[in-house]
This record gives structure tokens, sequence and C-alpha cells, in this order.
């Protein structure tokens, strides 16, 4: 009988942005490079939109658009594993830290692990700010429509109290 290591995973959603470079390249260079990481698994990806800058100090028409998505994967990684690989993955695209919510050529965001609600001076679950932000739960909602953050409700409810529209960019194709 063949034997498998049984590996405990947890549902996670990731967050993925762009606005410098050429964006959808380096997407979906980087989705591709999520699924090769050991232990864990993309289970679905939503369309590309393009959306305005969210700086600071406002909506920014002047900075490049984004391009964002979501995408659904499982994860035998533990958290600060699997952020310390999406940071990897981030420098391998020449993602400088600048400024704060400067422009990038990729962001990489873990917006919920699980039903985890934790915070400390690394991590924060759920990510603090996807709740109100449409680029993030525009994506989502095409491929989890039922979805919650915990300690937030249904994504359904968050997005219709978001001002911003994403503009659909590009279906996913794999
Ligand atoms: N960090 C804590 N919790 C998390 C988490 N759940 N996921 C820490 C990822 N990182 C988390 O992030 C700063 C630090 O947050 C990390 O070192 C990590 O330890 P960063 O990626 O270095 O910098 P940042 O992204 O500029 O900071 P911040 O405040 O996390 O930015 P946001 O909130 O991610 O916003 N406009 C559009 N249209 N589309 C976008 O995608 N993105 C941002 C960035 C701003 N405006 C945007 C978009
Ligand atoms: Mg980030």
């Amino acid at each position: 009988m063949r034997r498998e290591k049984l590996r405990v995973t947890l549902p996670v959603v990731i967050a993925l942005g762009s606005n410098l470079g050429d964006r959808d390249t380096t997407l979906r260079e980087a989705i591709a490079e999520i699924g090769r990481l050991d232990g864990v698994w993309v289970d679905e990806v939503s369309s590309f939109y393009e959306t305005d800058a969210l700086k600071p100090e406002g909506v920014d028409l002047d900075a490049p658009a984004y391009i964002n998505a979501v995408i659904l994967v499982r994860s035998a990684l533990t958290p600060h594993d699997l952020l310390s690989a999406l940071q990897s993955i981030e420098k391998a695209h020449d993602r400088v830290r600048l400024e704060r919510w400067g422009d990038r050529t990729l962001d990489l965001d873990i917006v919920t692990f699980g039903s985890l609600v934790q915070h400390d001076d690394i991590l924060t679950l759920p990510h603090p700010r996807a709740f109100e932000r449409a680029f993030v739960l525009a994506p989502w909602y095409e491929i989890e429509p039922r979805a919650e953050i915990p300690g937030r409700g249904p994504i359904a409810a968050l997005l219709k109290a978001t001002y911003e529209s994403p503009r659909l960019h590009a279906r996913w194709s794999s």
C-alpha cells in the first residue's frame, strides 16, 4: 500500500496587486510560484481587475493603476511561514519598499487564514484593511460569494458598502 504523509491544511485567501512593470505577467508568474511552494495548493483564481491606486491620502488618479486579483489556496505552512514565502516571491519580482502604500511591482497579502484572528509585529489576521477594500472584495466575491471575514461578516455586504468599482481587466485562464 502506498503511504502518503497526511498534511493538515487550512483554507487561505491571498490578495495580489501590481501597479508597476508588466502587471499581468507579474501576477501570472506569482500565482504559478505560489502553486509551486511546498505545502501550498492553489484552488481558485479570480479574474484580474484594474483599480485606481489608493494612497494614504485617498485615491490617486495620477499614480499608475493596479491590477488586483484574489486566489484561494490551501496551506500546510504556518501563517508566518506562508508570509515569509510570499515575501520571498515579492522580492524575486523586484519589490522595493520605499513608502507606505507606494507603487510596487508586486504585493502579496494574506487576507484570511482559516478563521484565525491574531496580531503580532509581523502578521495581522485577518488583514486589517481588506474588509473595506473593493479591490480585494470584488475579486474575492467572484470566486467565493458566501465568504465571511472573521469579526467583519459576509463579504457580499462589505463589498456593497465600498465606493470604488474595480474594472474587469482579464478573465483567468490557467
Ligand atoms: N503584515 C501584517 N499583516 C499582514 C498580512 N495579513 N498580509 C505586515 C501581508 N502582510 C502583513 O506590508 C507591510 C508589512 O505588513 C509586512 O512587512 C508584513 O509583515 P508591505 O507589503 O511591506 O507594505 P504595504 O503593502 O505598503 O503596507 P500595508 O500597510 O500592508 O499596505 P496594504 O494595506 O497592503 O495596501 N491600491 C490599489 N488600487 N490596489 C492595491 O492593491 N495596495 C496597497 C497596499 C495600497 N493601495 C492599493 C493597493
Ligand atoms: Mg502588503
